[in-house]
């Protein structure tokens, strides 16, 4: 590894808060982590992850040549000509004898801006599928689909996170930050220390928990009622702000009708939440002039997880929130570019610029970008859960790209055996993940330290990661993947692996789209610390616009002069109207219904999942970082202690956790701090250990979200 700079400053690889980080040169070669001040979302601090990330890059930990599988049926070196082409074959010989839709293509949020356009592009134009989509639809796609129909557009969070300690009252719902994004917790604390209140709403009693002025525990799986109870008691208390509601929402009638049916009793009864502490809950949250409600995985990951989060957001609605200052409802996105990922083409149903790909109008203009007959995009293909399990019937051949689903997939073992049943795949990973260990053909791409591209953090902020070191002589850039493959399928032109040339391109595709990047530029970028979308290239270029627009206008710009201004960028959405044509936010009558998989005689336990602080998502990265790996080790079974009495089994115990997809092995922790009813296992390995052997595949019918945090188990000594 060589050095490139002095000090670089830049961004962490891993989660949605991009922190930032200057990296410079190490003694003994490679690049150390030092602090970086400037940036305001993290303030120079970082987690364990963000802290030793480095270690990823070292040759001992990383691919450094590509691999072909040999008549042997092992792995062994090649050169990327001979790498390239087999795929290229691969692809070809599919396409020519199934049709372009027996190739799929699966993507990830943590790909920068510029890979995870190109890659949708790709599909599309390079390869004619309709067979994309990316790991996003796992994780905030709930989310996405209700601040869609609430709001007609979906930033995670519609405000900076500098506004959470401005706030009076905050729930967090189904969000761990202090394990998940551990810089953040600052904001909570200053919110606190400000006078205002955090409510937390998690079955376990997590360390974000332990820092709440109310933790309520429900059973996993009922947010919705809960969310709906709250509101029957907003109503019944007189706590609704009609005023707002007539001026800024429609729909407010059915919504009110549908929660009145869920009495503080019945809500008790399904969540196990106590009346008085529902009673408490509102009452905190409607008391001071502005409050936030942030929904994070726990309420999303479930298969109604679109309902649930449109429950919350009528919450806020029905109180006057979204759109008033440090005030609203937000969606903590979790991966690198969680925010970019889901605005620039890779998901199923989408083109750049956050537009639709069945909408008419959209396609002709990106067709137009991107210099092909609009007639020869193709439509709309499957979700990902969906595109996993047609791998080795509808589709043959696979590019994967950013995602190990053999560990994060939910039904994993099925997911798995459907994978080796492909023809062919073919995995661009930095590291041999256990995905890449089945592939055909492994392409060994580089890493956040030896590459620019861009990234948009949780807050919607587009943020610049710099190249701080050259890359291995054996790897290659993700763009250069796809320019060279789309060479080889006859598409010469219209795939750069120059980064800074790829947004150029993105920026014209998104222009005048909800997520409108076409006033940002690499230099701006490099200048600024970050700017959020929309950024239209002009004051006057559409939405975001002073009189009017999606936002405020307020920011670092020298606004509307005449209409040829730089556009600011948009910190805060929903102050003057919301991206509704008719500008007004829309209540969603939803009503409380049970989780795909409630308990049994046989299946007795509710078992949750998610993460720990020291290992990120299928663990690819971190379970190669000796530092994180003496952290946290191995997966484990928390349950309470009364459960752990009632089976007879202490700490350390190796437990089977059953359900009806397959059996899991790990030791039990146990603690009180998790509800009696429940057990939770992390996912972040492979092997016996693997809690996605045992999760439920049921999807969202609109986000086609599986649900990830509630499923029915059994548990016994293994
Ligand atoms: N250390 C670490 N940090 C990460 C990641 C990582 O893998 N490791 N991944 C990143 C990514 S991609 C994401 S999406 C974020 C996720 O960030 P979070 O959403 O904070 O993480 P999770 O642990 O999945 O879930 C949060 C909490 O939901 C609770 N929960 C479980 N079931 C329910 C339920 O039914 N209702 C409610 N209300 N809560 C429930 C769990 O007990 C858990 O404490 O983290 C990001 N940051
Ligand atoms: N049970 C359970 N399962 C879950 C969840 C849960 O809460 N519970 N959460 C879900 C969520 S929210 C998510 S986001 C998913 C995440 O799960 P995955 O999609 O498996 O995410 P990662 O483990 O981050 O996998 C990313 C892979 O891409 C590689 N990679 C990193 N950067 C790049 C790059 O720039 N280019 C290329 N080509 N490769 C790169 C990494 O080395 C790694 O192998 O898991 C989901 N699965
Ligand atoms: S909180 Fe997230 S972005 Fe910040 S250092 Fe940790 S993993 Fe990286
Ligand atoms: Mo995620």
């Amino acid at each position: 590894m060589q050095n490139t700079a002095a000090s670089t400053p830049t961004h962490c690889p891993y989660c949605a808060l991009q922190c930032g980080m200057n990296l410079a040169p190490a003694e003994g070669g490679g690049v150390q982590v030092l602090e970086r001040a400037d940036f305001p979302v993290n303030r120079g601090a970082l987690c364990g992850k963000g802290r030793t990330a480095p270690a990823v890059l070292d040759r001992t930990a990383r691919l450094t040549e590509p691999l072909v599988r040999g008549a042997d049926g092992e792995l062994t070196p090649a050169s990327w000509e001979e790498a390239l082409d087999r795929v290229a074959g691969a692809l070809l010989r599919t396409r020519a004898e199934h049709g372009a839709d027996a190739v799929g293509v699966f993507g990830g949020g943590g790909l920068t801006n510029e890979k995870a356009y190109t890659l949708g592009k790709f599909a599309r134009v390079a390869l004619g599928t309709s067979q994309i989509d990316y790991n996003g639809r796992f994780c905030m796609s709930s989310a996405a689909a209700a601040g869609t129909k609430a709001f007609g557009v979906d930033r995670g969070l519609p405000f900076p996170l500098e506004d959470v300690p401005r706030t009076g009252c905050v729930i967090l719902v189904g969000s761990n930050p202090a394990e998940t994004m551990p810089p953040s917790l600052r904001y909570f604390t200053e919110l606190r220390d400000n006078g205002g209140t955090l409510i937390v709403i998690d079955p376990r009693r997590t360390r974000t928990a332990e820092q709440a002025d109310l933790h309520l525990a429900p059973r996993p799986g009922t947010d919705l009622a809960l969310a709906l109870g709250l509101l029957h008691l907003v109503v019944a208390e007189g706590r609704t702000d009609e005023e707002y509601i007539a001026e800024r929402t429609t729909g407010w009638e059915e919504a009110r009708a549908a929660a009145m049916a869920h009495w503080p009793e019945y809500v008790e009864r399904i969540t196990g939440v106590p009346v008085p502490q529902l009673r408490e809950a509102v009452r905190m949250f409607c008391e001071p002039e502005a409050a936030m409600v942030l929904t994070a995985r726990g309420p999303e990951q479930q298969s109604k997880g679109t309902d649930t989060v449109g429950a919350w957001i009528n919450l806020c609605l029905a109180t006057g929130r979204p759109g008033r200052p440090y005030s609203g409802y937000g969606c903590l996105t979790g991966q690198g570019n969680g925010q970019g990922g889901r605005e620039h083409g890779q998901k199923a149903d989408q083109l750049p610029g956050y537009r639709k790909l069945d909408d008419p109008e959209a396609r002709r203009h990106v067709a137009g970008v991107w210099g092909v007959d609009p007639d020869s995009l193709p439509g709309p293909g499957r979700s990902a859960y969906e595109l996993l399990d047609a791998l080795g019937t509808d589709i043959r051949t696979l590019l994967l790209m950013g995602s190990n689903p053999v560990v994060s997939a939910p039904r994993a073992a099925h997911v798995e055996e459907r994978i080796r049943s492909l023809d062919f795949l073919a995995v661009a990973d930095v590291v041999l993940s256990e995905t890449a260990a089945l592939a055909d053909v492994v392409l060994p791409v580089t890493q956040w330290a030896e590459e620019t591209g861009t990234t948009t953090n949780l807050e919607g902020r587009v943020l610049l990661r710099r190249q701080a070191l050259t890359p291995p002589a054996g790897v290659r850039g993700d763009l250069y993947v796809m320019r060279e493959l789309a060479a080889r399928l006859g598409v010469e032109k219209g795939f750069s692996d120059s980064p800074e040339e790829v947004f150029e391109e993105l920026r014209r595709a998104s222009a005048g789209g909800l997520a409108d990047y076409s006033g940002i530029t690499y230099r701006r970028l490099a200048q600024e610390n970050g700017v959020f979308w929309p950024a239209p290239e002009r004051i006057d270029g559409g939405r975001g616009d002073g009189d009017g627009g999606l936002g405020d206008g307020r920011g670092s710009g020298d606004g509307g002069d005449g209409g040829s201004a730089p556009h600011p960028g948009t910190p805060r959405l929903f102050l003057d109207r919301f991206a509704h044509p008719d500008g007004r936010a829309r209540f969603v009558p939803v009503v409380h219904r049970a989780s795909a998989e409630e308990p049994d005689e046989e299946y007795p336990l509710l078992l949750t999942t998610g993460r720990v602080v020291s290992q990120y998502q299928s663990g690819a990265q971190t379970r190669r970082v000796a530092e994180l790996n003496a952290a946290a080790p191995g997966p484990f079974v928390e349950l309470h202690p009364r459960l752990a009495k009632r089976l007879g089994v202490v700490e350390g115990d190796r437990l089977a956790v059953v359900s009806r997809r397959g059996r899991a092995v790990a030791p039990a922790r146990v603690t009180g701090a998790i509800r009696p009813d429940t057990v939770f296992m992390p996912f972040h390995w492979y092997g016996e250990g693997r809690v996605n052997t045992l999760t439920n595949p049921a999807l969202d019918p609109v986000s086609r979200m599986p649900e990830f945090k509630t499923c029915a188990v059994r548990v016994e000594r293994a």
